[in-house]
């Protein structure tokens, strides 16, 4: 009995062994047979991995690792359908141009704290820094990212490729299907968790670097390449002949001088343009607990020509479409961010133009150079120098980067070394939100509002207040001011659209309506003037469309291409925002309700047939602007 147990236990024992051993022999050939693709995987694996850690040693996503074996498989995917021979040859190759990128992009980061984009491959030229010092930023530990193709090319001379049979191309089929459904999958999962945490991020590409330890150097790279090639196609599409004309015939009226006030009256001055981090209206002239919030713009408002009813029109590129707006009066990019999308555009910049009359240019801002563009977008409009990052001594930080007191002190130095004319575009930082860190501004007694985002909001802006005020003392002090005239904006909203019941508490808003939140959405401006002359309210409805036009007629320079118009002359109120609402100054319309609203009572009004195509007609300047863009007319146009 027991006998015949044994022997059906063997029995059963080697059929199992002999089932087990078929199965890891079609386990090992299988390894065999994709032993190429296993490899690459976890050869990219790894040196993307070792880049995401190099550009973020403090920090680095936790989930990171899910996109990045996402793009791999993706990557893998196809070349699942080539034979195993030229397979091999084809993932050296890849790995080899990968560790290359991967090489560029770390020396890039070195110097710009920045991911290369094919935008500023194509501008290398224009960027200082970096290509004028590659050498010295280079490390030899860099080439270890080529260390595994030293060693694989002898393995791969010598590797025998297994032998294809039959049912190979179903096998590859099925393979290509799975692999690619996995990396899509993965990936779309972890793209969309970075839509979700910052809905913008991807189309502005605002903070690449952040963007890059989100979702990995490959996809980074290929929604980079992704970009360039549909704007590229857009670009050379061409507009048809009859459009063209139609959009030359608008631009030819828009940009028809409306009057002789101001007209050349700054001629050979410099310009010093200050752009304000989240400089929104509602804090001038304002107290809390009975102190000035802007006590420094208070005082330099009343010298000053005052425009207080300057709205931003900001859209996907926020701070940077403020400087767009302001130097070219375009448009901002229908999504995403111009600065990003069109760097490759011609335009007519408010510092090329100036140039062209003999002024020095230069801008000023210390984030790293990369961010919004900048590196990029700065020479193309114009911009002899950029004094970025790398230009300033990181002395002491506020926010997100470099303080503005030390920033404007800085700033100040350079500024009196350039060769007058100049025009200068400073842009500051220290007031952005969530405006927490309370190091350079904690005295500041906000009383009910301490510690909301209102509160916090109030001592930032309360201390850069005092730093442009110190700035522009010392401007008036050194006798800059008699001959400069000084420009001052805010860039966009300081309070978001989530925190609006803080800002109806502070301005008194009962049963606030979106008349309400629109009015709102203004940024004070002000142009001063040698010898505070010209000073004075202007209620004039404008944008930052229109400060372009505005010094245009001020310090003489062709206005050909702009969308927007010169506030000193004329009487319009149009403001037009990206979304397609609109005010005229006496009617303001919402969009996202389409509904009106009479300016001076708030009250809803209907629609007439006159606003009706005044909605239409500006709706419609939106997409000139947008064909200008799409279509680098202002080439094709200079060109002609
Ligand atoms: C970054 C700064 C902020 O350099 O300009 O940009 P934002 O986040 O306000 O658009
Ligand atoms: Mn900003």
């Amino acid at each position: 009995m027991n006998n015949i147990k044994l022997k059906i236990k063997d029995k059963i024992h080697f059929k199992i062994n002999d089932k087990t051993k078929s199965y890891i022999d079609k386990l090992m050939l299988s390894i065999k047979n994709n032993l190429d693709l296993i490899l690459f995987l976890i050869i990219i694996y790894v040196k993307v991995m070792h880049y995401g850690k190099q550009i973020s040693p403090d920090y680095f996503y936790a989930k990171v690792d899910r996109p990045i074996i996402a793009s791999i498989l993706i990557l893998v995917s196809f070349f699942t359908l080539f034979k195993q021979s030229r397979r091999i040859k084809l993932l050296f190759t890849l790995d080899i141009l990968i560790s290359l990128i991967l090489i560029a992009d770390i020396v890039y980061f070195r110097y710009y704290k920045d991911v290369i984009t094919v935008s500023a491959v194509k501008n290398v030229k224009l960027l200082t820094g970096v290509s004028a010092s590659v050498k010295s930023l280079i490390n030899v530990k860099d080439f270890l990212y080529l260390i595994d193709i030293v060693f694989l090319a002898p393995i791969i001379k010598k590797f025998k490729v297994a032998n294809n049979n039959k049912k190979m191309f179903l096998r590859k089929a099925c393979m290509f299907m799975a692999t690619l459904l996995i990396g899509v999958v993965m990936d779309t999962q972890s793209v969309y968790a970075v839509s979700k945490e910052q809905p913008t991020l991807i189309s502005s590409m605002s903070d690449r670097v952040y963007l890059t330890k989100m979702i990995g150097n490959i996809n980074f790279h290929a929604i980079d390449a992704y970009n360039f090639v549909s704007t590229s196609i857009k670009n050379s599409s061409k507009l048809s002949t009859a459009r063209e004309q139609e959009i030359k015939d608008f631009l030819a009226k828009n940009n028809e001088s409306t009057g002789t006030n101001f007209t050349g009256t700054a001629e050979g001055k410099n310009l010093i343009m200050i752009q304000v981090e989240a400089l929104q209206g509602f804090v001038i002239n304002q107290k809390i607990n009975g102190q000035e919030i802007t006590p420094n713009l208070n005082r330099w408002v009343n010298k000053s020509m005052y425009f207080d009813n300057y709205f931003y029109q900001v859209a996907g590129g926020n701070t940077s479409d403020a400087e767009f707006m302001s130097n070219n009066s375009l448009y901002p990019a229908e999504s995403g961010a111009a600065y990003y999308s069109y760097s490759g555009n011609t335009y007519s910049s408010l510092a090329k133009e100036l140039k062209e009359k003999q002024y020095n240019t230069a801008a000023f801002h210390a984030n790293n150079e990369g961010f919004w563009n900048r590196n990029v977008m700065y020479p193309v409009q114009g911009f002899d120098k950029f004094y970025g990052q790398h230009s300033f001594n990181i002395d002491e930080n506020v926010g997100l980067g470099l303080s503005d007191k030390s920033f404007l002190n800085q700033s100040l130095d350079k500024l009196k070394t350039l060769k007058q004319p100049y025009y200068s575009f400073l842009v500051t930082l220290s007031s952005h939100y969530p405006y927490d860190d309370t190091k350079g501004y904690g005295d500041f007694n906000v009383g009910e509002y301490e510690g909301t985002l209102l509160g916090n909001y109030l001592k930032g802006i309360h201390y850069t207040d005092q730093q442009l005020g110190t700035f522009l003392d010392k401007l008036e002090k050194e006798k800059i001011l008699d001959n400069s005239i000084v420009v001052l904006y805010g860039d966009h909203f300081a309070i978001p659209k989530d925190n609006e019941q803080e800002l109806y508490k502070f301005e008194k808003i009962n049963n606030a309506t979106d008349y309400d939140w629109v009015k709102n959405q203004k940024v004070p401006m002000f142009i001063h003037f040698p010898g505070d002359e010209n000073k004075g309210v202007n209620h004039t409805y404008s944008s930052q469309m229109d400060l372009y036009p505005t010094l245009a007629n001020m310090f003489n320079l062709p206005r050909q291409y702009m969308l927007g118009k010169d506030i000193l002359n004329g009487n319009s109120g149009k403001v037009v925002f990206r979304n397609g609402s609109f005010t005229n100054g006496k009617v303001f319309y919402v969009s996202w309700t389409n509904t009106y609203y009479d300016v001076k009572t708030g009250e809803k009004i209907p629609e007439t047939e006159a606003l009706k195509a005044e909605k239409e007609q500006y709706l419609k300047e939106l997409q000139y602007s947008d064909d200008i863009l799409n279509h680098n007319l202002i080439k094709t146009f200079k060109g002609k």
